[in-house]
């Protein structure tokens, strides 16, 4: 443990612990060999300095036929260091992308300039988010227009939200508290006002606080009803599957595509769908899907993502029709 230090953001996360860990790591090892190649830089320039005119160095390859094995020794010691820090560092680095399974998915989309968030049941807020304590919170960002960034210090969170692009990361906060949210990525003149707080409850408190917001239809009934405004419903019907691929069941399996490749479905697949469906056209099918560009917007998109993803098999005989 690395006792709270001035120096060093709260770690109110498990990744916040290995983070610091791994830094002390790098910094000590960092430290420790600065110092040593400076002492030993003034300590040699005094005890083998020139004393007289006559006084010429000598080839050490020459007359020291053991100098290989100094060679070798430090040449084999940085590079054990280094291997031990990136065998290290990329566990933690997989640790953090990784979410466990059963982590509950929050949505979250960046703008200039206000993070907005979406809870699994539909809930938003506007630079807050309220999680639970000691249970896996999986991000899913977007932003509906520059690049930002979501930077959570406590949980050693620092991740690029871009557009076009959902990137996910995850963190189970470990304590109770608000903690400092902000935009790590210069967005323009109110970049240093998109703030905003994590707060962390005890999963009771939670549950109340849940209770006490007023709900809105969840990501799912929203994404359904734009299913039927957006007229998707007119193609993609579960009935026949002669004008669009049958959508149930489609999540998470394989898509052939008319080139030939294969493409899996997933939230990005989804988005781009819809906004780009020429880029991917399912085999089968001709290119007749409109794009939705422009029409609908980035919370729309997470709707319609999560009705498409909440859409199961009806049996194994139409999710094999819809492919
Ligand atoms: C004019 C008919 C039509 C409309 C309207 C339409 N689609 Fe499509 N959609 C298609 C066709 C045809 C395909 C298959 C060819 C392709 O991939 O472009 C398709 C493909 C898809 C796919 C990929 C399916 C797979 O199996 O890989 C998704 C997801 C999708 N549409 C979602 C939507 C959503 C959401 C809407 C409404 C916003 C919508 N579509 C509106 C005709 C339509
Ligand atoms: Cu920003």
């Amino acid at each position: 443990m690395i006792p709270s230090s001035p120096l060093l953001p709260d770690q109110a996360s498990d990744v916040a612990r290995s983070v610091d860990h791994l830094m002390l790591f790098a910094l000590s090892g960092l430290v420790f060999f600065s110092a040593l190649i400076a002492i030993l830089v003034l300590v040699f320039m005094v005890k083998y300095r020139r004393r007289s005119d006559d006084e010429v160095g000598i080839d050490i390859y020459e007359t020291n036929p053991k100098s290989h094995v100094l060679e070798l020794v430090w040449s084999v010691i940085p590079l054990t260091l280094l291997l031990v820090l990136f065998g290290w560092g990329t566990k933690v680095f997989f640790d953090q992308n990784r979410p466990p399974a059963g982590a509950e998915q929050y949505w979250v989309t960046g703008r200039q300039w206000m993070w907005k968030i979406q809870h699994p049941d539909g809930r938003r807020e506007i630079n807050e988010l309220h999680v639970p304590v000691g249970r896996a919170v999986q991000l899913r960002m977007i932003s509906e227009d520059v690049i930002h960034d979501f930077f959570v210090p406590a949980f050693r969170i620092h991740v690029d939200v871009l557009p076009s692009r959902y990137t996910t990361y995850w963190f189970k906060a470990n304590r109770t508290g608000s903690f400092h949210l902000f935009c790590g990525q210069y967005c323009g003149t109110e970049h240093s006002k998109m703030v905003g707080h994590v707060i962390v409850m005890e999963p009771r408190a939670y549950e109340a606080w849940l209770a006490g917001e007023k709900t809105g239809p969840s990501a799912i009934a929203s994404g359904e009803e734009l299913f039927v405004a957006k007229s998707c419903n007119t193609c993609h019907r579960p009935d026949s599957s002669a004008r669009a691929p049958i959508l149930n069941g489609v999540f998470g399996t394989q898509a052939s595509l008319n080139d030939g490749t294969k493409a899996l479905v997933n939230e990005d697949y989804i988005r781009e769908s819809i906004l780009n469906p020429a880029a991917k056209v399912v085999t089968g099918y001709q290119p007749i899907m409109p794009t939705f560009k422009g029409q609908v917007s980035e919370e729309e998109l997470i709707q319609l993502v999560n009705y498409v993803k909440s859409l199961k098999a009806a049996s194994a005989t139409t999710a094999e029709a819809g492919k």
